[in-house]
């Protein structure tokens, strides 16, 4: 399964560098999917790294993982299109509304059985308007984790990738660390 997890990281992740609108749309489209899986117990969801992504209110009452599900989270507090806490939806499934990262994080922190997470700020190596702050949980039960990447001042962006649009319209792209490599690191650890 790591293996896979692996691959199926590197899939996902192959266009970042060159071609971050259609991941965008990607990663916003593969949440919802995943979460499905998640949500019907199969044995093929044991990870998921949502970035800019959350969980639906529609979904939240029925997600009842058979058993921990891995996850890294990775959302800007300033994204205009999922905002960081909740409400409406203004990206591809809008006019549905969120959970809040914070609640979504915390869900899954009490469905894996994990301890209270620790909280520490990323060195603030750029100058990009953005710090970041993690929450990790681990380990939690079956050896999952429950990681969450705040990124304070960040947009609807991939930390590390392209501003594929103005500012104004998704937000600042944190320079302080690689979403892509933080994702990679992550699996590999699990
Ligand atoms: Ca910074």
């Amino acid at each position: 399964m790591r293996a896979l997890a692996v691959a199926a990281a590197a899939l996902a992740l192959a266009p970042a560098a060159s071609a971050w609108t259609t991941l965008t749309g990607g990663v916003q489209n593969i949440v919802v999917p995943s979460l499905i899986v998640t949500q019907a117990g199969t044995e093929l969801a044991s990870w998921e790294a949502p970035v800019a992504g959350t969980m639906g209110t529609e979904y939240a009452p029925t997600c009842h993982p058979a058993r921990p599900v891995s996850i890294l989270e990775i959302h800007g507090t300033d994204d205009p299109l999922i905002p960081f806490n909740g409400g409406q939806d203004n990206g591809r499934n809008g006019g549905t509304t969120d959970v809040s990262v914070m609640a979504t994080y915390n869900f899954w922190v009490s469905t894996d059985g994990c301890p209270a997470p620790t909280v520490v700020q990323l060195a603030d190596t750029a100058d990009d308007g953005t710090t970041t702050t993690v929450h990790r949980a681990r380990p939690c039960a079956d050896s999952s984790a429950a990681v969450l990447y705040v990124v304070n001042g960040g947009g609807h962006t991939w930390p590390g990738g392209e501003q594929y649009l103005p500012v104004a319209l998704v937000g600042k792209t944190s320079r302080d660390f690689d979403a892509s490599e933080t994702i990679t690191q992550f699996f590999l650890g699990l």
